[in-house]
């Protein structure tokens, strides 16, 4: 079969003017499988391109693929102009088939199915091994209830099979690296070429507002080895420079996150890393963070999420302040960058909220600070909580982190944008760090710490105009519940299981983080 993956034209301030664009991983992940299997496969970046609608119609009837398959890492904020997409696709080129994957659409398969006549199937769940076995039945004619983790049109109903059990041999399928046409294309943190790797899947805590546990259901990680061979010949072939680990918790099993920092060490790569990874575990691994270093880590993403001890536990970040602190310290001792995440509506925040966040944050002393506000994903227990809170932007397409969705009782969205962009700025250029900034010796630590400076403060500006001039909030909040919950003719939608769920598997309540 002939394969279009088409990574959608999502465009974010964030990969366009600041840290720089990145592979698609998700699409290349199942593309991969499919070379292997002897389809065509290609790969048209319409997100690294800035390819308009018309564009990718273009180019789809000149590849003339039977299938389209699209996906992308921003899930949720991109799903409107995915759908926008298959739609000019569909009209076009009515007799390809439209395969959509990824998280949101796993969530809301029988919503899109039977809102989205250009939708044909989609791919619930890790991609690699349904993909293959949808594509080999669509090639040979077969019905799709033989294929595990679909869901589909069939005839006016919708039908899903029953849910794929997860991957656990990851060196079965191969990521589809010979997709990407021009690596210069991909540039991240003024490092040079870039690309991103999976060490493990999963995660095996409970923060309320994340639904990345129940994605990937259990956690799993690849051979160590393996994957310090693969990212040394993306180095030796590709000359990539920096890598993203898209891991929600590489850390999770101490023993294999040291035998993987230990092999890349030994090989001696120019090659840098960014990883997000808990405050608890960094404290975990006081006595190993030089072995970090000596890996290449050099950007770390720690989840703070909130300064209030309160909110913390609500959320159930199964951390707490003492943490954070010593995380933030930590690091800063080992010369590794600390990039905060601080996530504001978690509840009703007030100026002085806005204030003792500040004061605390100034104690941690990370590097960086990245506020963003709270989105509440349909899937995650955070949402059933807020059913009552009332949500002030209904364009999905802002539901990226970086708008405001809640509607909060003490500040309009304006102040709430001026509490959190003053609250970035008064972080950034406090007379402490930019005495560092000014004073840093080192050549390499001090272009690193000017690029980021240029990077972030244009996002910064731009975040500010886009707020002025391209974000409205509706005059009319309504409640989450009424949002999520069953609008008209939504609960008569017939969904038929072919199969009943597959049973879950005891890992899933595995815990590894003692
Ligand atoms: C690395 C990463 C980034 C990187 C790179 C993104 C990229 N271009 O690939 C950067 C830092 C740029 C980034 C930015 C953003 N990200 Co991000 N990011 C991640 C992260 C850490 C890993 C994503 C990843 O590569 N996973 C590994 C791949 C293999 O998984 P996958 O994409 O889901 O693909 C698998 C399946 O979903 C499925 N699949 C996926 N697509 C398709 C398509 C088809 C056709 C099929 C059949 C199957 C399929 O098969 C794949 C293989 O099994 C996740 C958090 C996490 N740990 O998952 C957040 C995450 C994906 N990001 C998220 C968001 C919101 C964003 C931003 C919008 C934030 C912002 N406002 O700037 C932007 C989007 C910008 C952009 N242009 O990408 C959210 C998405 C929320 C949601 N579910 O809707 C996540 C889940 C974070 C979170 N915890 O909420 N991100
Ligand atoms: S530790 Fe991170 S990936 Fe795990 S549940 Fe919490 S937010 Fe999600």
């Amino acid at each position: 079969m002939r394969v279009l993956l088409v990574n959608p034209p999502y465009l974010t301030l964030t990969a366009s003017l600041g840290v720089g664009h990145q592979v698609p991983l998700g699409l290349l992940m199942v593309g991969g499988p499919l070379i292997d299997a002897g389809h065509q496969v290609k790969l048209l970046d319409a997100e690294r391109g800035h390819l308009g609608i018309h564009r990718i119609v273009r180019e789809v009837r000149k590849f003339q693929p039977d299938i389209v398959m699209t996906g992308h890492a921003g899930s949720t904020p991109a799903h409107p102009v995915c759908m926008k997409m298959f739609r000019a696709i569909r009209n076009a080129c009515p007799e390809i088939i439209n395969v959509y994957g990824g998280v949101y659409p796993t969530y809301h398969a029988a919503d899109i199915l039977r809102d989205e006549s250009s939708v044909d199937v989609i791919v619930r769940g890790e991609g690699e091994a349904t993909t293959l076995e949808l594509v080999d039945a669509l090639a040979n004619g077969r019905e799709l209830e033989s294929v595990d983790g679909v869901t589909f049109r069939s005839g006016l109903d919708v039908a899903a099979t029953r849910d794929r059990a997860s991957i656990r041999e990851f060196e079965a399928h191969r990521t589809g690296w010979e997709l990407i046409e021009d690596w210069d294309r991909y540039r991240c943190f003024g490092l040079g070429r870039a690309a991103i790797v999976q060490f493990s899947r999963g995660c095996p805590h409970q923060c309320s507002y994340c639904g990345q546990r129940d994605f990937w259901t259990q956690w799993r990680h690849r051979d160590p080895v393996k994957l310090a061979d693969e990212i040394e010949w993306l180095y030796r072939t590709h000359n990539v420079r920096f890598l993203t680990l898209a891991d929600e918790n590489p850390t999770t099993l101490r023993s294999e996150w040291q035998r993987f920092l230990e092999e890349i060490a030994s090989r001696n790569l120019p090659v840098y890393f960014l990883a997000t990874i808990r405050a608890t575990d960094i404290v975990r691994d006081e006595d190993i963070l030089r072995l970090y270093r000596e890996a290449g880590i050099l950007y770390i993403l720690l989840g703070i999420e909130s300064t209030s001890p309160e909110v913390i536990r609500r959320i159930r970040k199964g951390s707490s302040v003492q943490m954070d602190y010593r995380a933030s310290r930590l690091l800063r001792e080992h010369r590794i960058y600390s990039i905060m995440g601080h996530i504001v509506g978690f509840e009703d925040e007030t100026r002085a909220d806005f204030r003792t966040a500040y004061e605390q944050l100034c104690l941690y002393d990370g590097d960086y600070l990245n506020a963003m506000y709270v989105t509440p994903h349909r899937w995650t227990s955070f949402a059933d909580e807020s059913r009552s809170r009332q949500i002030v932007q209904l364009d999905l397409s802002k539901w990226d982190y970086r708008h405001q969705v809640f509607k909060q009782k003490h500040l309009r969205p304006w102040q709430l944008l001026l509490a959190v962009k003053w609250l970035e700025l008064r972080y950034h250029v406090r007379p402490k760090r930019m005495l560092r900034l000014l004073t840093e010796r080192h050549p390499f630590r001090r272009r690193q710490l000017w690029w980021n400076l240029l990077h972030t403060s244009v996002v910064w500006c731009g975040e500010i105009l886009a707020f002025l001039f391209a974000t409205s909030f509706t005059k009319r909040p309504i409640s989450l519940e009424k949002l999520h919950g069953d609008g008209p003719g939504r609960s008569d939608l017939p969904v038929l299981p072919v199969v009943s769920p597959a049973e879950k598997d005891p890992v899933l309540t595995q815990d590894f983080s003692s």
